[in-house]
């Protein structure tokens, strides 16, 4: 760590009346100057700035290492934005153009915003507890030699009070005990306010004893020097001040001084009545407000005192829209000021009308050489980092041996066979998993490459000679990253080392596995790490009702739709080994590539006959979403649409069914999400230009083409008639596959599980489900009635 600098001061309040004004201005100009064609309300949080201005001051122009990496809660947004506006690295458009189309996003974006971004946040919870994953992630590429010393930094996350309601973060710090995480500084700006309300009251001491007992230093700045030295000089203003509730302190900061005088005078009538005498009533609002998250000397010491690696909560009283005409209110967190009130403000901050984007306005000749220097010497990254990506070759992954495999044995076997043919990628691979490691087949894996722990962990079973096929000791050197079951928590890691190219310069490949209904568990937090473009293979095994006996608690039905809505993420669901060890080099490709994406592997425990291939024909169908396991005839009737764990039901309805149908043919689906995705890109791409990664045009031709390719599930569906039949089945919801009648109006009887399982033989479930050879018998025969 560095050692703090000297700052000055002055310098720093100045800087934190800039964000103020900068930040609150940025959202006004948006609503009230911008002109606004559709008459939404654009909004933005003024009061929620307010709050944190000298918090982020205090952090940005003085504590911030080089290396340290931040999340901003989302409603503090506008304020990063004005403190990159300060350091030249934020322009003056885009801040005009806030919540606009290519603007300034409302939210901090690593992906969408032109300013560095170290994390996303929106989802309260999500950025806090992903800087906890990043420092173990840094751990982890500093025991394996991947990260310097000197290269190393901390992980700072700027909380709202109400953000520590989220439970994600309780599972975050747990796990984080665990891994004993260090280089962490959590600074809640802690003003009692929420989204409704003022915030529970009697919360306030159990945050402490929370995170203390999880290992962490807890470090409340309740005053600030003004208020503290006032309060300490009277022993019962400090008591009836500390008896406020939430709600009382909140009122009263907004009702101003002549209200605060009045309840001293009428509860503490002679104890304070010096003190009343030396204050008139704007003395009085002043004082009060001095809370530590407002008080640069109480924020700088304090960030300057704990400089070692123990992981900190700061709680930083503040107000909700310090400095602004609704401070304090329990209403203002959406609340906008209106123009006459934003005129007050300007003259009162000596902003000249016309002036009020200029950068160092309101600084006088005196100060201004202070804050130029501050500014220049301010450590933060200006330049948006570069990504790191395409370094690591990927070797061709051989297909597991065997005549009947499991997609999901197939998984760990293929991995098994990575670890012990060494290189490169098996060396920057990390697999994680909340306590399903073993039972998703990463076992063999880990005896391979053994558990990642800071320091040895001897496996006691081994040292005590009891057999096990399972190895579990840990070290430095351990590839695995076992996690408590917390599935929020497995996502974060997959997050913050999907991000290790973009933090620490090393692309790590990050490979989380778990049961595919549980994904619903932390669902919000995928879609996160998707958001900001974490690379991953997500593994859930086992899925469907083809677990069987496990019932229907265990049983997953509609992952495949949640993927097909995931932008981000690409869904394979393969049926046989050899079309999961093409879809791993894909996958391991694409978490390499640019514009990648990370992949969702659905896969089965179900052993199932392997199929003979003649040649590698199918695999770039089976890579691009599907492909014909049996051509269809030129004439054909119907085809059976199948996709993975069902593929044995769906051969043999094909060979009882290919003499009565003419032309029968079975189309193999390996990601449903691919076909979708190609279909409507290839119906968007004939009318506009394609999009870029941000979601604007490019300039590459292609707007209004007449002529289209057509994609890759209308060259499939294209080599049968129109009238032709489609009988859909996938151990899933039937939506997964029915929409493919809309792709050439073709029919479509879909097959699939659309009621929660329950226990039985795969035969009983099948039958009852109707995924058995019968149904798709009568499918066909369905789709064939209605033959034209
Ligand atoms: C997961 C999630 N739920 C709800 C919201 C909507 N929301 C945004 S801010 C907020 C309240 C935040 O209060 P606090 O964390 O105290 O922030 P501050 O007072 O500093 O604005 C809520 C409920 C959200 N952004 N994310
Ligand atoms: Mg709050």
């Amino acid at each position: 760590m560095l050692k703090p600098v000297t700052t000055d001061i002055d310098a720093l309040k100045t800087l934190d009346e800039r964000l103020r004004w900068l930040s609150v201005w940025t959202i006004h100009h948006a609503n009230h100057i911008r002109p606004n064609s559709d008459g939404l309300k654009v909004g933005g949080h003024q009061a929620s700035c307010a709050s944190m201005t000298a918090i982020m001051a205090a952090l940005y122009f003085h504590a911030l290492g080089p290396n340290d990496r931040v999340a901003v809660k989302p409603h503090g947004g506008p304020v990063l934005h004005a403190i990159h506006y300060l350091l030249g690295s934020q322009s003056r458009e885009a801040l005009e153009n806030f919540r606009g189309f290519g603007g300034a996003q409302s939210y901090p974006s690593r992906t969408k915003d032109k300013i560095p971004v170290d994390f996303s946040t929106g989802s309260v919870g999500l950025g806090v507890a992903v800087t906890l994953f990043a420092s173990l992630v840094q751990d982890y590429l500093t025991a394996h030699g991947w990260l310097n010393e000197q290269d190393r930094g901390r992980f700072v996350a700027l909380i709202g009070d109400a953000e520590l309601d989220e439970g994600n973060i309780y599972e975050a710090i747990i796990e984080g005990a665990k891994h004993d995480v260090k280089n962490l500084w959590w600074i809640v700006d802690y003003n009692r306010q929420s989204l409704d309300a003022t915030s529970a009251d009697r919360m306030f001491e159990r945050f402490d004893e929370i995170f203390r007992s999880c290992g962490w230093r807890v470090v409340e700045l309740r005053y600030g020097k003004r208020l503290q030295h006032a309060l300490d000089a009277n022993g019962a203003l400090k008591s009836w001040f500390e008896e406020l509730s939430n709600a009382e302190l909140s009122a009263l900061h907004y009702q101003g001084g002549a209200v605060w005088r009045k309840r001293i005078e009428a509860e503490l009538g002679k104890k304070a009545a010096a003190f009343l005498k030396e204050h008139d009533d704007g003395a009085l609002a002043s004082l009060f407000t001095d809370l530590g998250g407002h008080c640069m000397e109480t924020l700088t010491q304090a960030f300057d005192a704990a400089q070692d690696d123990v992981p900190t909560l700061f709680i930083a009283w503040t107000i909700k829209g310090f400095g602004l005409p609704f401070a304090g209110h329990k209403d203002n967190h959406a609340g906008l000021m209106n123009p006459t009130q934003m005129a007050a403000l300007r003259e009162s901050m000596g902003v000249r009308e016309g002036q009020e984007w200029e950068p160092l306005e309101t600084i006088g000749d005196n100060a201004r050489p202070g804050v130029e220097a501050l500014l220049e010497r301010s450590r933060i990254a200006c330049e948006k980092r570069s990504r790191s990506f395409g370094t690591i070759a990927v070797p061709v992954i051989p297909v597991p041996a065997g005549e009947e495999q499991s997609t999901q044995a197939a998984f760990g076997r293929i991995l098994l066979d990575l670890s012990k043919a060494g290189g490169e990628l098996a060396d920057r691979i990390v697999t994680t998993s909340p306590d399903v490691t073993v039972s998703t087949n990463l076992g063999a894996w880990v005896n391979q490459r053994g558990l990642f722990r800071r320091g040895e962990i001897p496996d006691v079973f081994a040292q005590e000679k009891i057999a096990s096929a399972q190895k579990w000791n840990a070290s430095n050197n351990g590839q695995h990253i076992e996690l408590g079951i917390a599935e929020s928590n497995l996502f974060l890691m997959l997050a913050a080392a999907g991000l290790a190219g973009d933090l620490f310069g090393t692309r790590l490949f990050p490979i989380g596995t778990l049961y595919d209904p549980f994904i619903a568990r932390g669902l919000d937090a995928l879609n996160y790490a998707c958001y900001q473009d974490a690379r991953f293979l997500l593994v859930a095994t086992p899925s469907g009702i083809t677990l069987g006996p496990e019932g229907g608690a265990h049983q997953s039905i509609n992952p495949p739709l949640i993927a097909l809505g995931q932008p981000g993420l690409r869904h394979y669901e393969p049926a046989f080994a050899d079309e999961l060890a093409a879809m791993m080099e894909e996958a391991f490709r694409l978490i390499d590539d640019p514009a990648g994406e990370s992949i969702y592997l659905r896969l089965s425990t179900r052993g199932i006959r392997q199929v003979d291939r003649v040649d590698d024909s199918w695999r770039e169908g089976a890579l691009n979403g599907g492909y014909w396991l049996r051509e269809p005839g030129p004439d054909a009737e119907a085809a059976i649409v199948a996709m993975g764990a069902v593929m044995p039901e769906a051969l043999a309805a094909w060979e009882e069914l290919r003499e009565d149908v003419p032309g029968l043919g079975l189309l193999a689906v390996t990601s449903p999400d691919l076909l979708h995705r190609g279909w409507t890109a290839a119906q968007t791409g004939r009318w506009h230009p394609p999009l870029d990664f941000e979601g604007r045009g490019t300039s590459e031709a292609g707007g209004g083409a007449l002529e289209r390719r057509p994609s890759h599930v209308e060259r499939l569906l294209s080599a049968l008639p129109p009238q032709a039949g489609l009988v859909t089945i996938a151990d899933a919801a039937p939506a997964s596959l029915s929409w493919l009648g809309g792709v050439l109006g073709q029919r479509v009887a879909p097959l699939g599980v659309e009621k929660f399982g329950q226990t039985g033989s795969l035969a009983d479930l099948y039958a009852a489900y109707r995924l058995d050879g019968d149904a798709i018998t009568s499918a066909v025969a369905e789709t064939l009635l209605r033959f034209g």
